[in-house]
């Protein structure tokens, strides 16, 4: 196991005192709230209870809350990045889930490597969340040490819910978690977010679904750099096969990456694990060519310069929301739009007024 011997919470200066039991620590930490610097090093420290406070922080509408979520974050990002991250979609009932357990316990166990699992489901508030729900396929990753799963955050925009799993990405890889693998449901925009947070993106796929090109759209071919076709076992082995040389044929029909990377098809099976190791060669031949050629480096940089100016828009919307004019103005106008009595434009332009003049005369103010 990586936790540590002694952590802030362990250590009594020029004491030696046997370490509490497990369960022990681990209700008196959930009750108290650390300090910033206990959290940073308990996450330094690859401490999976802390990591977990941290991001049920981060996760938090309290203000406070946002504010000591920031400052640890700050400190722990010097140790982020020297990590792989993933991101895995497909329809639903593709295999999602049983391939991640099939992937993550392949480096747990064969690669001897951390990994943390996270998920971007914007509609987990309803679903209850995708990968708890999911937690008796993952069953094996679960109760391995070397592994942490974290549910998508509920609730919010996805915006809000990628903000989060973004940050809660950075906390993992601070925390030793040298493999990122990330969920993410095959509908809407989903997959764009998750594309702009991971290096590599795999696609999975079935055999003999109906449509051959399902999924085939030129958005989704562009952002993916592997597509498995998943179950290929049993009877659909021959099926699987015959899906991938067609696939393989109909990316040919599409401009290589702008990194030079062509995307790849391969077949797999989460259930008999045939095909796991092989997805996670492809990823680790793809991130030496992007090093090498200088994309990995640019296409990181492309995704926190998006980072940055998704921060300013989602902080502005939610000052421009929050503010109390704002708040008293909006049903009344919003009432008025719906029932022709003034235009959409003008509305909005009103509002933006509203909130220029607040800020002008906060501005004189100081
Ligand atoms: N035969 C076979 N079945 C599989 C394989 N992988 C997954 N399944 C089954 O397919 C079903 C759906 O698997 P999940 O892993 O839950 O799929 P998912 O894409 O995560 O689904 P959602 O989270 O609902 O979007 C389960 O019954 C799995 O046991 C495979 O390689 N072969
Ligand atoms: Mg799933």
């Amino acid at each position: 196991m990586d936790r540590p011997k002694k952590s802030a919470l362990t250590e009594l200066p020029g004491v030696e005192l046997p370490a509490p039991p497990a369960d022990l620590l681990q209700r008196v930490r959930k009750r108290r709230r650390l300090s910033k610097e206990q959290y940073v090093d308990g996450i330094l420290h690859g401490d999976r209870v802390v990591l977990g406070q941290a991001i049920t922080l981060i996760e938090s509408t309290r203000r406070a809350d946002a504010e000591l979520a920031q400052d640890i974050l700050e400190a722990c990002l010097p140790h982020t990045g020297q990590t792989v991250r993933a991101g895995i979609t497909g329809v639903p009932g593709v295999g999602k889930s049983t391939v991640i357990e099939a992937l993550g316990t392949h480096l747990t166990r064969e690669r001897g490597e951390k990994v943390a699992v996270l998920a971007v489901d914007p509609s987990s508030e309803l679903s209850g969340g995708s990968i708890l729900g999911d937690k008796t396929r993952m069953e094996q990753l679960a109760a391995d040490d070397r592994a942490f799963i974290r549910p998508s955050p509920s609730g919010g925009s996805l915006g809000g819910v990628a903000r989060k799993t973004r940050e809660t990405m950075l906390l993992c890889e601070a925390a030793g978690y040298r493999n990122v693998l990330v969920e993410t449901v095959g509908v809407g925009q989903s997959e764009t977010v998750v594309r702009s947070m991971v290096d590599f993106f795999l696609l999975l796929m079935l055999a003999g679904a109906g449509d051959e090109l399902q999924g085939m759209k030129r958005g989704i071919t562009e952002m993916t750099d592997l597509i498995a076709i998943n179950k290929a076992d049993g009877d659909n082995r021959p099926k699987a096969e015959m899906a991938r040389r067609e696939y393989e044929n109909a990316l040919h029909l599409f401009a290589p990456s702008p990194s030079g990377w062509s995307p790849r098809v391969v077949t797999c099976s989460a259930h008999t694990r045939e095909g796991i190791a092989g997805i996670w060669d492809v990823v680790l031949e793809h991130d030496a060519a992007l090093k090498a050629n200088g994309w990995f480096e640019r296409r990181r940089q492309i995704q926190v310069k998006r980072w940055m100016n998704d921060m300013i828009e989602w902080e502005l919307r939610d000052r421009f929301r929050r503010h109390p004019d704002i708040e008293a103005r909006l049903p009344e106008l919003e009432r008025e739009v719906a029932e022709g009595r003034l235009s959409p434009f003008r509305a909005a332009r009103r509002l933006l007024d509203v909130y220029d003049a607040e800020i002008k005369a906060a501005d004189e103010r100081r």
